[in-house]
């Protein structure tokens, strides 16, 4: 093998996927459950934690007899295909406790969602990119620009033109 193939073969291997990933819970202390995730995410393999965003109260989206949510985002950079990573967040899931329920939009200990992976188009059962709830979730759009302000959204729109027409919803820094 040349120099050539050489160095070619370790950019390879040293290709970093930018992605982001939403947090988001509602049960059993919501702030020490997402620390503990981004713990995690920080261990997944072949995986760098690059930038987290405050974490943000949010009122429950959905039905509305369930407690606050706290919700986060952050940018990580990944040598994992999508559907490794998904693996890998769905087990930091199962691990704090997360029990997949019927009841889609119940409460959680731990919800990780892949929001956006570079710029990839995935339309399987188990996995959307990008997430179908990226441009009307106020606690996935502003956390998002907080940590990425510039960012242009996969349907082309400016995030900080998105994040001014939006109802904020009562989300509040914490
Ligand atoms: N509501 C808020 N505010 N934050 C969430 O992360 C969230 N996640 C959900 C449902 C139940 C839809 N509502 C939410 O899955």
């Amino acid at each position: 093998m040349s120099l050539q193939d050489l160095a070619s073969t370790s950019s390879k291997d040293e290709h970093w996927k930018r992605a982001y990933i939403g947090l988001g819970a509602n049960l059993n202390h919501p702030k020490k459950q997402l620390q503990q995730a981004l713990i995690a995410i920080q261990a997944i393999p072949k995986t760098r934690l690059i930038k987290t965003s405050s974490f943000f109260q949010s009122d429950p989206m959905g039905p509305q007899n369930q407690p606050d949510f706290v919700n986060a985002v952050a940018l990580i950079e990944t040598q994992l295909t999508p559907l490794d990573l998904l693996d890998s967040l769905q087990s930091i899931e199962q691990t704090q406790g997360r029990v997949r329920k019927k009841d889609r939009w119940g409460p959680r200990t731990l919800d990780l969602d892949i929001l956006i992976f570079e710029q990839l188009d995935i339309n399987t059962e188990r996995l959307t990119v990008p997430h179908y709830g990226l441009y009307e979730r106020p606690f996935v759009l502003i956390p998002l620009h907080e940590i990425e302000p510039l960012l242009i959204l996969p349907n082309q729109q400016s995030l900080s033109d998105r994040v001014n027409q939006i109802d904020k919803q009562g989300l509040q820094k914490l």
